[in-house]
């Protein structure tokens, strides 16, 4: 059968138009989109966003191949072929809409809605699209509850100890820092106008210190680098805080006036001799020495904590005592001085009232880890029969890849993927529905790094029959015969209920009506708010010691635990993000391939000569979990016993490519139920 589908134009809206970047990046940028007849024809920054500044990321340039892309996803499809062969035939939405309708009823009556799991991330950072409707479908439905924490989790929670929410400095007061702390962050791929407003401080004198496991595309553009071994960054920051307070370079005015616990996180420092530092981490202890004194003498000083530290096992911990290192000198008081893991604190929006929890029938029904899908789908009881994926792509980014797939293939489990293509997980669907662009729809946009708010009119005619997330499950509750006055809403209202000035007064003036005038709104109206303001802790002050960590298990004062030694394999192997793809998002663009090139493994040049292994040879890296072949780069910009790959690739039958995360673990780190991407041991092997 085939469906006839008309992708008319619609060039009632030619002209550059203003857009929001929709991506999983901090940046959060303004967009210009010039459209003709109907059609994307470039991407550029907004000129007049006070962030964006007109400059964006060769990727977003790239969204036209994205939007207009000859795989897009046009109908709804039914699998015909066995799981994971892509064997599908198109249907209607009629057809989509009862199948799903029926088998959810069926499964409610059998086995109790639990059995049914929503799996979705912020491929759409939009509002309504990641964690509005949805959200509100599944709670009314009874589904098992999806922690989301495949993320930022760990760091936040161990932010969150110190400073009490996800709350640092406004990105565009760093123009005034003078010395940056890049601390596990790969600021030129990932954050690329943070990396605009340093330079610009860099004119005024600043100095940037990269502080990483990997000489990378960001420690090049820094103006030192500290290499360290992985995981080892918590025992770093207690070194630097033993020179501090050796040396008297703590602010004892700030300290007494805005924290808790110096005299308990004094005696824990004690510890932390520069030369037992050095021993744990690989940094010379004169090095220790040269960036504690540069951190306790250089004011206002600024440290972009990054992703790279909690997807470890210690990650909570790692975030945690680096937290504490800006009130030893009293930065936060400087405008440009203090520190930033994430700012969502400022434009946090009403969720209780988007997402509507209460609406849960079974305030108790269980909740799984995202990080565990693997188990989740081939071990949990009562098992989980039917997976609605959107918004992510669990087959290439979820962790122990093998188990999520083995899960995925189970003949009983009924997969629904909604998305834009036909990505690696939908190939294990039993129905793939097709996903407008953010360009087809509207939403609220906020930043987790810059204060602004914005909103992102759809701007071009869905492609195909494709629906967004919102009307998508705002049909399916209608036809599950649920309240009308929950679910039969337009955007603007839901987005309405979503900036309550109440919960939080810095939205105070911030509606759809002003956004859509003015476009980009900032949280607070770019009023500097008081300190203590912003310190949202249990006591109102920066707390070094914490009773809420002791009451949770954890030690209440920074320190430094390592990561677990699961197995003796001799690597540590680090796999993070790439430059050219936002995780697997891009992946499937052949000019941001090109530019990628392949999956690299970068080795030490002492290890690759005991291997007798050379630069460019295919090696197997594997561990008890997986495997994955990559091409070699064998050099120093990782420590021995350390590799680094990039990039979250799709899978590649003929290139007998898996994506890396056969090989990373389920296990979850030391807080929140964080991902551990990072804490991987592996061996290679030359093929
Ligand atoms: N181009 C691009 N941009 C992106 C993304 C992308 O995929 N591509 N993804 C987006 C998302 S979802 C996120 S969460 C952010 C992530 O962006 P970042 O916050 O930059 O996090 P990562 O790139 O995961 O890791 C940052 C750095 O940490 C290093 N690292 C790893 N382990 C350690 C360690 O133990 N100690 C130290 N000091 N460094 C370590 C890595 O080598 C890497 O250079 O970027 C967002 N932006
Ligand atoms: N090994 C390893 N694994 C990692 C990481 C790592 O560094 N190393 N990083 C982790 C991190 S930090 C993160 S955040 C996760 C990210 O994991 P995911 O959130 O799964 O991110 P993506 O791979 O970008 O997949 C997002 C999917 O959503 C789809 N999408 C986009 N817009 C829409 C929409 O409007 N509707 C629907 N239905 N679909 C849409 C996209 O086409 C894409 O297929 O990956 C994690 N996995
Ligand atoms: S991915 Fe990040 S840097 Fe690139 S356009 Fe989007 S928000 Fe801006
Ligand atoms: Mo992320």
């Amino acid at each position: 059968m085939t469906l006839n589908i008309n992708i008319a134009r619609d060039s009632s809206r030619d002209g550059i138009v203003r857009s929001v970047c929709p991506f999983d990046c901090p940046d959060t940028c303004g967009l210009h989109i010039t459209i003709e007849n109907g059609e994307v024809k470039k991407v550029t920054g907004d000129p007049l966003h006070p962030v964006t500044k007109g400059a964006i990321c060769n990727k977003v340039r790239q969204l036209p191949d994205r939007v207009h892309h000859p795989d897009r996803l046009l109908h709804p499809m039914r699998r015909v072929g066995p799981k994971g062969t892509l064997d599908f035939e198109p249907i209607t939405w009629e057809e989509a809409y009862d199948e799903i309708i029926g088998r959810m009823q069926q499964l409610i009556r059998d086995f109790g809605a639990q059995s049914i799991l929503p799996y979705s991330f912020y491929g759409n950072m939009g509002v309504l699209n990641a964690e509005g409707m949805d959200r509100r479908f599944f709670h009314r439905l009874g589904a098992t509850k999806l922690d989301r924490t495949i993320c930022n989790v760990a760091g936040a929670t161990g932010y969150k100890y110190t400073m009490g929410g996800s709350v640092g400095i406004d990105p565009e007061a760093t123009v005034h820092t003078k010395l940056f702390l890049l601390w596990g962050c790969n600021l030129v791929s990932t954050n690329m106008h943070q990396t605009m407003l340093a330079t610009e401080a860099r004119k005024h004198g600043a100095i940037i210190v990269h502080i990483d496991v990997h000489r990378n595309r960001t420690s090049t553009w820094a103006d030192e680098f500290v290499h360290l071994r992985p995981g080892t960054d918590g025992a770093l920051a207690m070194g630097l805080m033993h020179i501090l307070i050796r040396d008297e370079l703590v602010d004892e005015s700030f300290l007494q006036e805005f924290t808790i616990g110096y005299e308990e996180l004094k005696q824990e420092a004690q510890l932390y001799t520069p030369q037992y530092v050095s021993e744990i981490t690989s940094v010379p202890p004169e090095r220790i020495e040269w960036l504690a004194r540069l951190y306790g003498t250089t004011t206002p000083s600024f440290i972009r904590i990054g992703n790279g530290l909690q997807h470890h096992d210690n990650g909570g911990m790692i975030v945690r005592a680096i937290s504490c290192l800006p009130a030893l000198t009293g930065q936060w008081k400087h405008p440009g001085g203090g520190a930033m893991k994430g700012n969502g604190w400022y434009s946090r929006i009403n969720n209780d009232r988007l997402e509507r929890p209460d609406l849960l029938p079974d305030p108790d029904v269980r909740t799984v880890n995202m990080n565990q899908l693997g188990d989740v789908l081939t071990r949990l009881e009562p098992p989980v029969r039917m997976l609605f994926v959107y918004n992510s792509n669990p087959a290439i980014v979820a962790p122990d890849q093998l188990k999520v797939r083995e899960g995925l293939l189970r003949e009983d489990l009924f997969t629904i993927t909604h998305d834009l293509f036909l990505t690696d997980t939908c190939k294990y669907a039993d129905l793939v529905l097709p996903a407008t662009s953010h360009l087809e729809n509207l939403d609220l946009y906020t930043s987790y790094w810059h204060l602004y708010l914005q909103i992102g009119e759809p701007v071009l005619a869905p492609a195909g029959l494709s629906k967004s997330n919102f009307t998508l499950f705002k049909e399916l509750a209608l036809r599950m015969g649920f309240e009308r006055e929950l679910f039969d809403l337009t955007e603007e209202e839901m987005i309405a209920e979503a900036l309550d000035a109440e919960l939080n007064p810095l939205l105070e003036g911030i509606t759809v009506e002003a956004l859509r005038e003015h476009g980009w709104m900032k949280a607070g109206g770019g009023r500097e708010l008081p300190l203590k303001e912003r310190i949202p802790t249990p006591s109102g002050k920066i707390e070094l010691y914490s009773d809420a960590m002791l009451k949770n298990g954890l030690t209440p004062v920074p320190t430094y635990t390592p990561i677990l030694e699961e197995t003796d394999f001799p690597f540590l192997l680090i796999t993070g993000p790439n430059h050219s793809y936002i995780n697997s998002t891009f992946g499937n663009q052949s000019k941001l391939q090109k530019l990628e090139k392949a999956p690299f493994l970068n080795m030490n040049e002492q290890d690759a000569g005991s291997l007798g292994l050379l630069d460019g040879d295919h090696v197997l890296v594997r561990n008890n979990r997986g495997e994955a072949k990559l091409t070699l780069r064998i050099g120093q910009d990782v420590l021995p016993g350390v590799l680094v790959t990039q990039g979250l690739w799709w899978d590649d039958a003929e290139k007998g490519r898996s994506s890396v995360n056969a090989l990373t673990p389920q296990r979850l780190a030391d807080m929140g139920g964080g991902a551990t991407f990072f804490s991987n041991r592996v061996e290679v092997l030359k093929i």
